[in-house]
């Protein structure tokens, strides 16, 4: 039995959330018809404070759904030059929606306003109009890093001033939303679209939500159908997102903790990690990839980020014991790595 820190992607529906899946009413969610998906829909988007919610098979699609539904092709989209819609969603931005990338640097992930900007181009037939800003929260390459929630007002601020429309990539809000005190509907407040998972912390198999207007959403329909992403009984999937929903979010607290005794007891065997805010452990190691395979031999599985950085994530399917365990398997590591 490995410890799996690769991601809070791997975990795996527990028995209750199986029941749930087994007897959720279904219907053909193309049709609207579908009784578990439309009331997942409805808890998305009230727990956000948004007028709507679509479901989606993935964080990916509810981006790239969100960039089709808020640009034209031509466009320039502003996003944190290592976020999962510009570095790791298969250069969709460019395919689905036609649109030229404007990063921006971060320090940990987050982007000063100062710096969005900056990359803001002056209105000239020469440029591409800067129509849409992404925000990650909390920023996975950062380190799951939260934004503080006056950065995020002064980013919309900026925003709404410019003209420029506002998604919000979380994929891991609930994370955030703890870790700084305050709620999603608090953090998305003046975003027009948010996305988050249900297939990360919150320990569903399947599922993104995309909410926010109406009339947003009613779009984002049309686009869903068009990537082919039209489910018909979704309902299992939805009512797996309603469990998550229900009993998985305050348990993240625990990733949380546990990522922090995971970070204390690296750095007292020697490694050089950045203390995490949230559920992830980035651990400075060159060599990266030999490492993760030193480590794989030790029971742990890890994943290189970097030839010089690997990232180890908390969630519910590893407890404290398992926690000790990659412990002792980067203090063994070492041992034999400096013999
Ligand atoms: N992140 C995955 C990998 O793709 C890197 C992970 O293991 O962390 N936004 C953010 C911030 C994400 O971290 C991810 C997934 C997504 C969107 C996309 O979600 P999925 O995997 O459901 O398409």
């Amino acid at each position: 039995m490995y410890v799996d820190l690769r991601s809070d992607t791997v975990t795996r529906p527990c028995p209750a959330m199986r029941r749930a899946m087994a007897q959720a009413r279904v219907g053909d969610d193309v049709f609207g018809d579908d009784p578990s998906v439309n009331r997942l829909q409805e808890m998305a988007a009230e727990l956000v404070g948004k007028e709507a919610a679509i479901f989606l098979p993935s964080g990916t699609m509810a981006n790239q759904v969100a960039l089709r539904c808020h640009t034209e092709p031509g466009d320039r989209v502003l996003l944190e030059e290592k976020s999962h819609v510009l570095a790791f969603e298969a250069g969709a931005p460019a395919v689905i929606s036609g649109v030229l990338p404007g990063p921006v640097p971060s320090v940990r992930g987050i982007m000063d306003p100062d710096d969005v900007l900056r990359a803001i181009p002056p209105q000239n037939v020469h440029f591409a109009p800067a129509t849409l800003l992404c925000v990650e929260n909390t920023s996975n390459r950062g380190g799951g890093s939260v934004y503080p929630l006056d950065v995020i007002d002064a980013l919309t601020r900026l925003g709404h001033s410019q003209g420029i429309r506002l998604h919000l990539d979380g994929a891991r809000i609930f994370n955030a939303a703890l870790a700084s005190s305050t709620s999603p509907a608090r953090i998305a407040r003046d975003f027009h679209t948010l996305s988050f998972c249900l297939s990360k912390g919150l320990g569903a198999p399947v599922g993104s939500l995309l909410c926010g207007t109406e009339e947003t959403i009613t779009k984002a329909r049309r686009v869903r159908k068009m990537l082919g992403g039209g489910m018909r009984q979704a309902g299992f999937l939805a009512a797996a997102g309603i469990y998550a929903l229900e009993h998985n979010v305050s348990r993240l607290a625990l990733d949380h903790d546990m990522a922090h005794r995971l970070w204390e007891g690296l750095v007292h065997t020697g490694w050089e990690a950045q203390e995490p805010e949230t559920n992830m452990v980035y651990v400075d190691a060159p060599g990266a990839a030999g490492t993760v395979a030193r480590l794989r031999d030790a029971g742990v599985l890890a994943i290189a980020t970097a030839p010089d950085r690997i990232r180890l994530v908390t969630h519910l399917d590893v407890n404290r014991e398992g926690i000790e365990a990659a412990i002792a398997a980067f203090a063994k590591i070492r041992t034999y790595g400096s013999a």
